[in-house]
């Protein structure tokens, strides 16, 4: 489907970005040259558009310094992130990309908090042997980053919704509706030729030939279980019933969680809900605010041109005007939000109305491989998609579940992952189950500090902190990053480790698993091992103060933290 959208593209002191994108054909620029030369890298106008291939030029960081002594140029290596909708995979897709980590990359898969997978250590060289195995299962990278929608991320339990049938499939359909048309990919990294359909397809209109200020990116809740972090997202919607029209969805808009030090104008924001849509007008009414955020970001300054800059600098009313200019008519009112809006962790053992089961698994900062002397998850997993024909959901929390497994197979399952060492729900630590850690070192480029690799000492801080004050039951939320990008999306958690300097970071409290309020700056550039004792005195309190139910983020924001 494809909708008329007016277009006021303004080409004044744009960003560099701006004119590659431009400049590029539609994505190829000098793509298909660059990757055949023997350099281990390719220049920076390419690096820009291999984004929109959800491809990351980075370099290992570890081997910076001693690679510099030597007098040797960086470790190039590439990051691919596979676009997954819903995260929803079959087993062979998953063995599909279980061969990949072990054949072109770094042993292991990402899973991401946007439900997609990530592979690092990928060589230059190896790129196109990669998109190709990614093409024989049904899968691409193409859209994982650049400015474009990315990723569409569900509840991993929305199509078991009963009375919402059209939610099945929902991620597949915006994602289809949404990507970009472009060819690029396919003739640059997978066929390695000029597809003959080419000269037929036009890009989106609401993409034009100079896509979008930014990233885009659309989540949808289970009507009652926020673990999307649906408040997150330019675009979130929550299914909801209306009482004349039937099925549809809350529409909110303008989230967005990237902050950065050296820009004071830069924040994080929760979305507003800005209209009902029913389901046959969703996709049109996403459309629109695509092509207003396309006519109004700004083209100037990429830290400032998310779409929630759009619609805090005008205000929501006046975006919705702008919204309905594009859609030629008004947007209705929206539904007052769910009262009963929680987080499930979709762990462990769970039947599924079919009369199959799932379970989840705790993966650990999304990190699935083998851990010699330790757990063998990655080996574990491969077993099970071989042996049961399962299928896998990866969730907004970077943990995997396994579902549509028959009740006869469940013994054998929990005594294969037993025999990994992989542990269930039952077995970990409060903290543990629900704590997120963006990848940071040596991948990130952006990273100021540690974070996936030094989240299991914090965790291990923290749950012995609350064991020593009787609290070791109540569960409570960690996200940790190694900057202000926030891409374990610390801005609402209850606590939030966000990387300050090469050593440090800002502590923020707060938030909580509904996902609708902020967490606010506790404490600046604290080491990370002072984090569990600059917290005891808050976790004493809570455990005199707290009510029997209330959690750490809730007490907090109910007594304040002075
Ligand atoms: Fe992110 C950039 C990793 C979810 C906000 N993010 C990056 C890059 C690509 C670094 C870079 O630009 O060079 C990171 C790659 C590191 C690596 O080595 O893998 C990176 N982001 C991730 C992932 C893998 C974190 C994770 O632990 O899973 C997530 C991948 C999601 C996906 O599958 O698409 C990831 N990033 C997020 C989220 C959370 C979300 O979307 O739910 C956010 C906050 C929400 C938001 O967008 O506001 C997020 N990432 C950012 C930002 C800040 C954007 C901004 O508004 O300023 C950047 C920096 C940028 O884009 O320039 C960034
Ligand atoms: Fe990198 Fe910062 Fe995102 Fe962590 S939060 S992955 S350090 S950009």
């Amino acid at each position: 489907m494809e909708w008329k959208l007016s277009t006021e593209t303004d080409t004044k002191s744009e960003s560099s970005v701006e004119g590659i994108k431009r400049a590029s054909n539609y994505l190829r620029g000098d793509l298909a040259s660059e990757l055949a030369t023997d350099a281990p890298n390719v220049s920076g106008d390419s690096e820009q558009l291999l984004k929109f291939h959800g491809i990351y030029s980075q370099d290992n960081r570890d081997e910076r310094r001693a690679r510099s002594l030597a007098g040797e140029g960086l470790d190039y290596i590439f990051m691919i992130r596979v676009v997954v909708p819903g995260g929803r995979l079959s087993s062979e897709q998953w063995l599909g990309m279980d061969e990949v980590a072990s054949k072109l990359a770094d042993g292991s898969l990402r899973l991401t908090t946007r439900q997609a997978v990530q592979f690092h250590g990928v060589v230059k060289g190896e790129l196109r042997e990669l998109a190709g195995a990614l093409d024989r299962q049904f899968l691409s990278s193409f859209g994982g980053c650049g400015d474009v929608v990315r990723n569409v991320v569900t509840c991993p339990t929305l199509h078991l919704e009963n009375g919402h049938g059209h939610l099945e499939g929902i991620a597949h359909q915006l994602r289809q509706t949404f990507r970009s048309t472009s060819e690029a990919h396919w003739e640059i990294f997978v066929n390695g030729e000029k597809a003959a359909s080419r000269e037929e397809i036009e890009e989106r209109p609401f993409y034009g030939d100079t896509y979008l200020p930014r990233k885009f990116k659309i989540a949808v809740s289970h009507p009652r279980d926020n673990c999307v972090d649906v408040f997150a997202q330019d675009v979130g919607l929550i299914p909801a019933e209306h009482e004349e029209l039937g099925a549809g969805f809350t529409l909110l808009v303008g989230g967005g969680l990237g902050r950065s030090y050296a820009h004071e104008d830069t924040f994080a924001r929760l979305a507003e809900p800005l209209t009902f849509v029913t389901n046959d007008e969703v996709e049109e009414v996403i459309a629109a605010i695509i092509a207003t955020y396309r006519d109004l970001g700004d083209r100037t300054d990429r830290k400032r041109a998310r779409m929630k800059y759009v619609v805090a600098d005008l205000g929501l009313d006046a975006f919705r005007t702008h919204v309905e200019e594009r859609l030629s008519r008004t947007l209705r009112d929206p539904l007052t939000l769910p009262s009963d809006f929680d987080a499930d962790d979709h762990l462990g053992w769970r039947p599924l109305p079919d009369g199959t089961w799932q379970v989840g698994l705790r993966v650990g900062a999304g990190r699935v491989r083998d851990i010699e002397g330790g757990t063998t998850l990655r080996t574990a997993l491969r077993e099970v998609a071989t042996r049961y024909g399962a299928t896998f959901f990866i969730t907004p929390q970077q943990d995997l579940i396994v579902s549509g497994i028959n009740s006869d197979d469940r013994d054998a399952i929990t005594a294969l992952l037993v025999t990994h060492r992989v542990r269930l729900d039952g077995e970990l630590g409060n903290v543990e189950r629900r704590a997120l850690a963006c990848p940071a070192l040596p991948t990130c480029s952006q990273a100021l500090t540690e974070a996936e690799r030094r989240l299991p000492e914090l965790v291990s801080g923290l749950e012995e902190a609350l064991a020593r004050r009787s609290l070791g039951r109540r569960p409570l939320q960690l996200r940790m990053t190694g900057c202000p990008n926030g891409c374990a999306r610390p801005a609402l958690a209850e606590i939030g480790v966000v990387g300050r300097t090469k050593s440090t970071y800002d502590l923020f409290l707060g938030g909580g698993t509904r996902g609708n309020r902020l967490a606010t700056i506790y404490r600046e550039k604290v080491k990370l091992e002072d984090i569990p004792d600059i917290l005891g005195p808050l976790f004493d309190r809570w455990a005199v103060e707290g009510d029997a139910e209330e959690t750490f983020g809730d007490f907090v924001t109910r007594v304040g933290t002075q």
